[in-house]
């Protein structure tokens, strides 16, 4: 059994998705952010950061903190949505780095300068919304050219990278009519059962900065 200590955000609903697609069993604790139970000594035994998602697993024994190292550590345990030989797991590498190490920081910045600042600031605000631009642009055209991010088959890169295809639709005034690969692409991914289990997640009374 899996201790899955969850906020309902986009990193969130990536470590849930990989959770569904793995099959694994896991009890949900969602961590209040607004209350600071993330900065509260019992959260921050389990993870000194202070910050979601963190599970622990009780048949291995650790402890992974992360959207990108909890997938690889799922993928890991399971053996799946990986890849089988070294070009297709570094087509996933490339692409789950781009989504956890330049995607998702991206809409944390949106985030924080439209949402959390306590004045609006119009150049973090305008460098933010173009970097989601850029990176959106460069999903699009790879969805252009293969069904899913690592090619053919559906992988680590689509799990993680689903959640901000989905912000992205409700959030920008036009939803994803710009880049018709990647609507296409959402549609797909959001159609599989794990992902629509792990999107509805919800914990009652939990709240997120904004
Ligand atoms: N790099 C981490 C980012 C995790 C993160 O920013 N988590 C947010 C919730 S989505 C959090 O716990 N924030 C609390 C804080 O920053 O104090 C990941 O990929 O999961």
């Amino acid at each position: 059994m899996i201790d899955f200590y969850w906020v309902p955000t986009a990193n969130g609903q990536r470590a849930a998705i990989m959770l569904e697609e793995t099959g694994e069993h896991y009890r949900l604790h969602p961590v209040d952010l607004m209350r600071g139970e993330h900065l509260a000594p019992e959260y921050l035994a389990v993870n000194p950061l202070g910050k979601t998602p963190t599970l622990v697993d009780d048949e291995t024994g650790v402890t992974v903190y992360g959207t990108l190292a909890i997938g690889l550590y799922l993928c890991d345990k399971h053996g799946v949505l990986l890849g089988d030989t070294l070009s297709a797991r570094a087509a996933v590498y490339h692409w789950a780095g781009l989504v956890a190490s330049d995607l998702s920081p991206a809409f944390t910045g949106q985030y924080v300068f439209n949402v959390m600042a306590p004045e609006r600031l119009e150049f973090p605000i305008r460098y933010f919304d173009e970097q989601i631009q850029r990176l959106l642009k460069v999903l699009d055209q790879r969805l252009a050219k293969t069904p899913f991010l690592a090619g053919e088959v559906y992988s680590l890169a689509d799990a993680l990278a689903y959640p901000a295809a989905a912000t992205s639709a409700a959030r920008l005034p036009e939803g994803l009519a710009g880049f018709p690969a990647l609507a296409r692409w959402q549609e797909t991914v959001g159609g599989r059962p794990p992902v629509q289990r792990a999107m509805a997640l919800r914990a009652d009374g939990v709240s997120v900065p904004g």
